[in-house]
This record gives structure tokens, sequence and C-alpha cells, in this order.
């Protein structure tokens, strides 16, 4: 037994804990897997450190992992076939270049990953999209989640990651934490929060749930959904009438103050109490406290994001910090908590419509011209590409055929699965002439696929992951991969290189040099640099050591804006699009649950994690909403909104207001994004999946219910083509 250790970060959430796997190489097998100290987790990591590594030994206990590639030969509709690479990249190059060649470069759209690749096969994925397809139609799932964070940061204090890093939470003297709930969706973060507490800080949760952060909490805000801005408009209310506003930092470091305070002063907690449900002597509460320190953070989530207000709620929490002086030194700040392991890094190499790698804008022709001569092309295109959320429209709802997406290429990620309004996602689907899914493992999305190419996990390949603090650190490989799988890197490549645009390196480093020389705020930040430190934040310049990367942003007060000023942002309340009625009387929102992750294609096949939860999830409701049905903790229920209908568990729960209902979005069975809507914010174009109106229906058959819970269970495994459970190595 050859017996290796080997130190990586967690595949999951954005924490970036550093986890030691001891495997034995003879066997290709883990023997044990521990936390380790690291920047963000001290030596830390939460169940899905300890437990998610299992999906590793393909048990597929959801789905299958995937082996070999495959097509559809005969075209749509007919079998995939299980092929060899060269016929597989033949086919997938031949198929994006007819559709190019009849509709054009912009009839292509391609979504990548936040997921196990890391940042180096998304630096080419940009790349290939941009330089040989020749669109800016790039995007990925940061567009569901903090796209807003991104828009509302950028428009007000110019840089969208969180200004403060994750051990700084710790010396918070106030944190105010608002739609985040740290304890189920970054729980080693969670832990900064308590830390805090313990220390003495002053928690302000806003959640309209009691969350962990709530019970903790010395003040917890339960507003009603879908009024954020109410809120922080009001907040700043308060601060300015009570004059505890910073007005040094406001002159020096701000502008355009005086439009903000005019639309704040119209939101007296006394209004805004009844919008929020909430005592006008709490908001106050909230607001003085927030202003009484130097050393306030705010720690946002989806419940900021998600609505189609978010980047107005964002704009205006960046106010509320600017408003306050609260920037610029150690323990302060905004702290956007991106949520995917490489969320953050999938931002940072430019894998969004608007900018290239590091934040460069597409529209910049300096910039462009920068790029083109880089990537050794005439030209790169230059407007805006689309959003994936509008993948919809411009398949469904769009009559010109000239104008349609004609070709997804889909690489890590599960829109079938994630995406709102799972309906429409589907008919667009089906409706797409080519697509092509690059993954690990047999998703919802791949029923679609007219190519299917299989790639290697993380623990299977090398690479950096940008955790949700701005920091780089490596992944490195642990097991060999096993199966006619190739690294995510290598399929790009030789895809681009089959459509006449040669890609080709020797290994993940050498992509990262090209993309750290192009991009001024990363080009410090070498392999070599991340192996010594463990982690290096950007920005980082100079590969010298003495740039040691950046801990917090805004120091001194000066913005990443293009004069260094923040820029006071903010908007008019309005409420959610689709708000409850006559047929649907309850508001659903969607959240997250500590054991499984996103479209639980991983999660889902680790045995520890399947075992605390499985299908078909539930729905958390209030105990007056579940009297009035009569219906109690454990019984299968109906919820049902205008898109769809779909079984789950009640879990009756004193922690949610009467009146709102709550999914997670991990179950096939109970998928909530059936029922969600597809109505998006008018900048981030994030949809709102933290309400919709809805219903909630006893099932008077029991029995029949359970059995159909099963039949359906089983329905969708054997379309996707999982027959039983299976042990491997
Ligand atoms: N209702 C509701 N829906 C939501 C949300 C919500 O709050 N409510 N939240 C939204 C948010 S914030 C997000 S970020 C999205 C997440 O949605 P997704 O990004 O669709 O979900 P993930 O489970 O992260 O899956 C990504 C895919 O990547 C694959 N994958 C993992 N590692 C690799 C790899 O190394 N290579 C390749 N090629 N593939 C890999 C996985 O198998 C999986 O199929 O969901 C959104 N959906
Ligand atoms: N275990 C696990 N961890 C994960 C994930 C996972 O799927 N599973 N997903 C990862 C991803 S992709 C992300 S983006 C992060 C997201 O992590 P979070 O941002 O924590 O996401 P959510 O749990 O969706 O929503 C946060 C909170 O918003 C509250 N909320 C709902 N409506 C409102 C409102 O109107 N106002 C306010 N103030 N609050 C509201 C909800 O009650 C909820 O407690 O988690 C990451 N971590
Ligand atoms: S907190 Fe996040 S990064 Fe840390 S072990 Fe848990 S899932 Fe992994
Ligand atoms: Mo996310």
């Amino acid at each position: 037994m050859t017996v290796r250790q080997t130190q990586t970060t967690c595949c999951y959430c954005g924490a970036g804990c550093q986890l030691l796997f001891t495997t034995d190489d003879e066997a290709n097998k883990i023997l044990d897997v521990h936390p380790v100290r690291g920047r963000t987790n001290d030596d830390k990591a939460c169940l899905k450190g300890w437990y998610g590594w299992d999906f590793l030994n393909d048990p597929q206990i959801l789905t299958k992992r995937l082996r070999a590639p495959m097509i559809r030969r005969g075209g749509k509709g007919a079998p995939l076939e299980t092929v060899s690479w060269k016929e597989a990249i033949d086919f997938v190059a031949k198929n994006l270049l007819k559709v190019r060649d009849k509709w054009g470069p912009d009839s292509i759209m391609g979504a990548a990953s936040a997921r196990g690749p890391g940042n180096e096969p998304n630096y080419l994925m940009q790349k290939f999209m941009r330089a040989c397809v020749g669109t800016n139609n790039i995007d990925h799932c940061a567009r569901i989640c903090h796209a807003a964070s991104v828009a509302g940061s950028r428009q007000t204090i110019g840089e969208g990651a969180m200004s403060l890093s994750i051990p700084e939470i710790e010396d918070a003297e106030v944190i105010f934490n608002i739609g985040y709930n740290a304890a189920a969706s970054h729980p080693v973060v969670a832990r900064r929060i308590v830390k805090a507490s313990e220390k003495g800080a002053f928690i302000i949760c806003a959640d309209p749930r009691i969350t962990e952060t709530a019970r903790i909490s010395n003040l917890h805000l339960p507003l009603k959904g879908g009024t954020n801005l109410a809120l922080t408009n009001s907040m700043a209310n308060v601060i300015i009438s009570e004059g505890l506003e910073d007005k040094s930092f406001i002159q020096e470091h701000t502008k355009d103050y005086e439009a903000y305070r005019e639309i704040v002063l119209d939101y007296p907690p006394e209004k805004v109490g009844p919008i929020c449900g909430l005592d006008p002597a709490d908001i106050r509460t909230a607001a003085r406290r927030y202003a009484s320190s130097k050393h306030s953070v705010i720690l946002w989530g989806m419940g900021v994001t998600q609505f189609s207000q978010g980047v107005e709620v964002v704009k205006s929490l960046c106010s509320l910090a600017m408003l306050t002086g609260n920037f610029g030194r150690p323990s302060t700040g905004t702290g956007p908590v991106r949520g995917q392991n490489n969320v953050q890094g999938t931002c940072d190499m430019g894998v969004l419509p608007d900018v290239y790698p590091g934040y460069q804008a597409v529209t910049d022709p300096q910039i462009r011209a920068k790029f083109a001569k880089a990537w050794n092309v005439p030209s790169l295109p230059s407007e805006v590409g689309l959003q994936l959320t509008r993948v919809p429209e411009r398949v469904v709802h769009e009559k010109d055929p000239a104008k349609k997406i004609h070709a997804y290429y889909i690489f890590g990620e599960d829109p079938a699965q994630s995406d709102p309004d799972l309906a429409e996602l589907r008919e667009a689907l089906a409706a797409i002439d080519f697509v092509v899914v690059q993954d690990i493992f047999f998703n919802k999305t791949a029923m679609f696929a007219d190519a299917i190419l299989p790639a290697t996990s993380w623990g299977e390949h090398e690479g950096v992951y940008t955790s949700s603090d701005r920091g780089f650190q490596r992944i490195r490989k642990v097991l060999e991969p096993v199966g006619d799988i190739k690294d995510d890197s290598d399929i790009i490549c030789l895809i681009s290189t089959a459509m006449g645009y040669p890609m080709k390196y020797k290994n993940s480093e050498e992509i990262w040099n090209e993309m750290i020389a192009l991009s001024p705020k990363f080009t410090g930040a070498t392999y070599e640099k991340i192996e010594r430190q463990g982690s290096v934040q950007w920005p980082c310049y100079d590969p010298d050591p003495s740039d040691k990367g950046t801990m917090y942003l805004h120091k001194g007060g000066q913005f990443a804006t293009a004069d260094g000023r923040g820029i006071f942002k903010t908007s008019h309340y309005h409420p959610p699009t689709e708000v409850e009625n006559e047929q649907f009387p309850l508001t659903l929102c969607t959240v997250r649950e500590v054991g499984h992750y996103s479209a639980r294609t991983m999660t889902g096949n680790c045995r520890a994690l399947r075992n605390l939860e499985d299908e078909p999830g539930w729905v958390e409701m209030s105990p007056a909403d579940c009297k009035a049905i009569g219906v109690a903790t454990g019984d299968l229920v109906r919820v049902t909104s205008k898109r769809g209908s779909v079984i789950t568990r009640c879990l009756e729960t004193g922690r949610v207001r009467p009146g709102a209902v709550y999914m997670t979005y991990q179950w096939w069975v109970g998928a909530c994004n059936e029922l969600t809507i597809s109505s998006l914010d008018p900048t981030s174009r994030t949809p709102e999946y933290k309400y919709c109106a809805a219903k909630v229906e006893k099932i008077a058959d029991q029995a029949w219910a359970e059995n159909e819970v099963v039949k359906i269970y089983a329905d969708i495994k054997s379309a996707m083509g999982i027959a039983r459970e299976v042990e491997s190595r």
C-alpha cells in the first residue's frame, strides 16, 4: 500500500475550507479525510467537508457518473450512443459550426461552471466563446445568484466582491446580517458570526425566518418577504434624521448624497413598519446600532439578491455603509458572501457577458484590442452578450429565427434543475437545435443533450478556486480518474481546435499564467505565491513576494470607481412581481438546507448525506397554516403555483411567519423550481426565486401519495438510466 496525503480546497461552498486527504495510491482509494488549517477555516469543516467526497466512489445513489462520451448520432429524438472522443469532438464541432454558419455567432450560448472545474477551464471557456465562436454570450450561475451584488456594488463602490475577508467577521462590533443564512449555506462562516457574538458584537438579523443567526442575534427583524428596500431606506432615514451619519466621510469620499437623502427621507420607520410588518422602534434600534460603530459589517445573501429589486437593495446596502463611514479598515464593510466554491472565480475569469478576465469591459476598445492581440484574432465582439436567464426569452418567446438561440453549450451547470419555471426551461431546451452537456454526472439537463462530454471531477484534477473573499487557493488531484474521461480544459481545447481555433496547454499553470498576464488585478498571484502563502487575495498586482495580496478593499475610503469616490444610490420600494391572491393565498420562498448542495448531483451521491435527507424534501409551514388545512409534520402535501404542482412533505415550524412557506431546491420529486417565477431584476437579470404566490393542499389518501413519490422518483431515475445503487471502488 502506498499512502499519500494531499491537501485541497473543499468543492462545495465559497468558505474555501482546506481538507487533507489520505489515499492508497495503488488501490486508487480514499482512506481518510479531515479538515486542516487554512486562512478562512482555521482547522474546521462542516458535514459536507467531512462526508461530501463519497461521490468520487460513484455509488450511483442518485445518478450515474459519466464515463464515456455520448452523442445522438441519429439527431434529436435518437438514443444517446457511447462513442470515441474523436467522434464526439467532431460531432460537436461540426454542429456548432453549422449553427454559426447559418445563424451567426450570437445564436450560440455558453454556460460555464462555478463548481468543480476551477478557474483555468473557465478562462478557456470564455476565451473559446469569444475568440473561436465570436460571441460574448457566455455566462454562469452567478446570474441566478449574486449577479445583483456585482451590479449593485460596482455601481456604488466600484467592486463587486466582498470588501472584507471571512476571518475579519469575527472582530466586527456590529453585524447587520440580511437575507443570509450562514448556518445552512456556509457553516464555517457561521462560526465566525458566533465568535463575533461571543466577543461582544451586536448582531442584527433581518430574515423573515428564525434562522440560527436570528436565534443568536441581539435584534431579529422578522420582516415580511420582499420588503428589504423599505427597511434599508428606513434605516438610512433614521441615521440621517438623527444626525448619526459620518459627515466627513461623506464629504471626502463620496458623491450624489443629496439625491439619496431625498429618497430615504420618504421612509420614516412609522411608515415602513406596517410595510415590513416590523415595530418602528426596532427599525430605529437597528439603525442606531449599525451607525454606532466603525466596525459595522453587512453580510448578505440570496434573501437580498433573488428579487426583482435585488440590485436596488444592494445599492442601498453599500450606501448605508458609506453613510456611516464603514469602509476601508479591517472588520468593516460589505459582505455579499458568494455561494459556490468557485463562483467568485468564475466571475474573476470573465465568464460573464460584459467583462473579460479581471473585470475588464468588453465594450472598451483598448481592452478589446489587448485581448484580440493576446488571443491572436483580428477582432473580438464588442456587444455585451446574453445573460443565461434570458435563454427562454430568446428561444420560446422570440419569433424571429435570426434572433433565436440555436445552440447551447452547458458546461458544469444543471439548468433543468436549478433555473426558475422549469416547464418553460424544458420547452426551451427541447427547442434548441443543438445542446452540449459537459459534466461529471448525468444530470437533469443531460436528458436534453445532443452530445454529452464526460469530465474529470474535483479530486481528479489540478487548479485554483477563488473563495468568497477573493482568495485564490489550490485544488489538487487526489485520485486518478477512471474511465474514458478528460479534463474540462482539454475538452474545450479539442473542440476549439476542431473548429479551426487551435488551443493547447501543457497544464493548468500554463493557462493560469496566460490569464494573470492579461489581468492586472491578478498578475501578482502566481502558482508559486499561492502555493507558498496557501491563499492569495486579489487584487495582487505584483509577482514580487512583497505583494501578498489584499485583505480588505477600499483602504482609506478610496473606492474602485473611476474617480475614487463612492456613489450614493437607492430607489423607491415596490412589492415583488407576483403577490399572494385569492387563488394562491401563500407566498413561496425557496432556500437551502445544510446537507445537500444545489442540483445535488454530488451530495445526492454521498451515502452519509443521502441518509440524512432524501426525496421529496420538505415545505416549512407555520403552525397556523398547517392547522388551516389540517396537516402535520411528515404528511405529504401538494404545493401548487400558477406554473406547476409538486408533492413534498409538510414540516411544521414556529420559525416561519404565517402566510409564507419555504422549500429547498435540491429535490427532483419535490422540485420547487416547477413552481418558481422567472421574473427578473431588470439590471442583473437575477430571478425572483424568493417570492411567488402558491397554495398548499392536504392529500387525503396518504398511502397513494407515498406510492406516488416512490413512482415519480423511480420514473425520473429510469429516464436517466439509473437502475440501482451500486458500490464501486
Ligand atoms: N428555487 C431556487 N433555485 C435556485 C436557487 C434558489 O435559491 N432557489 N439558487 C440558485 C443559485 S444561487 C445557484 S448558484 C444555482 C446553482 O445551480 P447549478 O450551478 O445548476 O447547480 P450545481 O449543483 O452547482 O451544479 C452544477 C453542475 O456542475 C457539475 N459539475 C460539478 N463539478 C464539475 C466539474 O468539475 N466539471 C464539470 N464539467 N461539471 C461539474 C455538477 O454535476 C452539476 O451538474 O441554483 C439556483 N437555483
Ligand atoms: N448546504 C448548502 N450550502 C450552500 C448551497 C446549497 O445548496 N446547500 N448553495 C450555495 C449557494 S449557490 C449560495 S448562493 C449560498 C446562498 O446562501 P444564502 O444566501 O444563505 O441563501 P438562502 O438560504 O437561499 O437564503 C438566505 C435567507 O434569505 C431569507 N429571505 C427570504 N426572503 C427574504 C427577504 O425578503 N428579506 C430578507 N432579509 N431575507 C429573506 C431566507 O429566509 C433565508 O434564510 O449558499 C451556498 N451554500
Ligand atoms: S463550510 Fe463550505 S467549504 Fe467548508 S467544509 Fe462546509 S461546504 Fe466545504
Ligand atoms: Mo449561488
